[in-house]
């Protein structure tokens, strides 16, 4: 390169992007030309072309732009690789042997891609069904954003975004209408926040064409005992993601309610199965769940 530095149009040739994204670059992330030529607009240097080519290439492997810039404003020198990235190593959501529509989805995820992550995520569920979709298209990426968050201490704003629009596309299932109150009640225990299997069996429940009512996030005992006082339903599921919230005094309660649900199902990896008290079952999965649900949801009477 000549002492004086590339001009903009230069640069945006040499790399192959448009003058603009250029543009964007130096006003977004500050990847800016540094040299300075009297009488002449600002030029980039040899450093700022390097940058720029960490720019380009992190980002064409679908690398969100701010994170891509961090890496080619302060370490142009080793910019992640997208096949150490696949391997858990860089930015990439890992998803393990997870087919093509769970690795489309966590490219998306990881740009926040917000339109991009929906059209996978409903495409999926008109395709394949809830179950289907949850097990091999949404679960790997979740357990994935889990396992970069625990390695990088990041990720928080992907696993809000990705987990808003799951929450969303299982919210538009269309619910059935017209016949008996539903029988089903979905909660989780007290605290407990991750909501998202739940809003995933009430949307495979919904689309089997059974009702129910969900509850959704940190229900307390009291809610949930006038809930069930209220409403009488055969089966009650309560989610438990972690030990912290796993609340067996609230499984008991359920037990010695004076209208005690047919099935009483606790969900999720937080139960203990030798704590759980008798009368109360753990289903193994989505699908099982469904399956219990279903065979108790029908009216009794
Ligand atoms: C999304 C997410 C969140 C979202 C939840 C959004 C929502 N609306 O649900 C938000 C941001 C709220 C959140 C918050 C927190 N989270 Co969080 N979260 C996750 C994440 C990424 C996915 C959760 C999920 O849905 N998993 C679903 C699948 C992937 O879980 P699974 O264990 O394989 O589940 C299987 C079985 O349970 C079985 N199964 C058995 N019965 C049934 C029944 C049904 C109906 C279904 C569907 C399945 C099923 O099948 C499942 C698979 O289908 C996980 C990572 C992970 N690996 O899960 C962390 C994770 C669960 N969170 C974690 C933590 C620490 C937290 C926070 C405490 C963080 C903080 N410091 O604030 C908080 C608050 C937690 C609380 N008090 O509830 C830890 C928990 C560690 C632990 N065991 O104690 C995890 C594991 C992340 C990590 N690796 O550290 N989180």
């Amino acid at each position: 390169m000549a002492d004086e530095g590339l001009s903009a149009g230069a640069v945006a040739r040499r790399l192959g992007v448009a003058v603009t994204t250029l543009r964007t670059w130096h006003q977004r992330y500050g990847l800016g030309p540094s040299g300075h030529v009297p009488g002449h607009h600002r030029r980039y240097t040899t450093e700022d072309l390097s940058r720029l080519e960490v720019m380009r290439r992190l980002t064409a492997e679908g690398i969100a732009p701010a994170e891509a810039a961090r890496w080619a404003r302060y370490a142009p020198e080793e910019p992640p690789t997208s096949a150490a990235a696949r391997a858990g190593g860089g930015f990439a959501i890992p998803v393990g042997r997870a087919g093509p529509a769970a690795r489309g989805l966590a490219r998306a995820a990881i740009r926040l891609d917000v339109d991009g992550m929906r059209e996978i995520m409903q495409r999926a569920v008109t395709d394949e069904g809830v179950v289907s979709t949850w097990d091999h298209v949404l679960r790997p990426v979740l357990a994935g954003i889990g396992e970069r968050h625990m390695a990088t201490q990041r990720l928080i704003e992907v696993e809000h975004l990705f987990s808003r629009t799951a929450t969303e596309v299982f919210a538009a299932v269309p619910r059935p209408h017209g016949g008996e109150p539903p029988r089903v009640l979905l909660a989780c225990s007290d605290e407990e926040q991750h909501s998202l299997p739940l809003e995933a069996l009430a949307a495979a429940l919904a689309a089997d064409g059974v009702g129910s009512r969900l509850l959704g996030a940190r229900v307390p005992p009291r809610a949930l005992s006038d809930a069930i006082e209220r409403t009488g339903p055969t089966v009650v599921m309560l989610w438990s993601h972690a030990p912290t919230t796993a609340h067996v005094g609230q499984l008991v309660a359920l037990l010695e309610a004076p209208h005690r649900p047919v099935l009483i199902l606790a969900g999720g990896p937080g139960w203990t199965a030798a704590d759980l008290p008798p009368g109360v079952v753990a289903p193994s999965s989505l699908a099982d769940a469904l399956q219990l649900t279903k065979a108790w949801a029908k009216p009794t009477d």
